[in-house]
């Protein structure tokens, strides 16, 4: 069986990674993620980050490239992330998330982000454009 994916945002802006602490569930409340999530049925992955950034942080976003790479998460989801590019709003911890953080290059790994993300915010730290 094909593993289902998650896709998940490197937001950047001015130099700043975005970081969102989740609030659910239990066992990775209060851990850090690159925010997104699960497919829908027939949702191509850009689709489904443009809409999970929407329903979670509430702005418009344009994934601009894949990170090379897929990580695994819990057996048959693995996890694909696209650096973004935030195109109107503020972001806002709607739904998921209880807090936000902007990390500059310095920052990056002062949160406690969880195992499975950090291979890919590695990579996103990588590509983090000049301030
Ligand atoms: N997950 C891990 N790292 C991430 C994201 C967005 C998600 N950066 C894991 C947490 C959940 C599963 O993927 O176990 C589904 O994520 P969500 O739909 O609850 O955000
Ligand atoms: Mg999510």
């Amino acid at each position: 069986m094909t593993d289902r994916v998650v896709v998940a945002g490197a937001v950047y802006d001015r130099g700043r990674l975005l970081a969102a602490r989740r609030s659910a569930p239990p066992e990775l409340a209060g851990r850090w993620e690159l925010p997104g999530g699960k497919l829908e049925p027939g949702e191509r992955p850009e689709q489904a980050l443009v809409r999970e950034l929407r329903e979670e942080l509430g702005v418009e976003a344009r994934p601009v490239e894949r990170i090379p790479g897929e990580w695994p998460l819990m057996p048959g989801l693995v996890l694909q992330v696209w650096t973004v590019r935030l195109l109107s709003g503020e972001p806002r911890p709607l739904e998921d998330h209880d807090e936000l953080r902007w990390l500059g290059p310095e920052e990056i790994h002062t949160v406690d982000w969880l195992d499975q993300d950090r291979p890919a915010v590695a990579e996103a730290a990588r590509r983090l454009p000049a301030p």
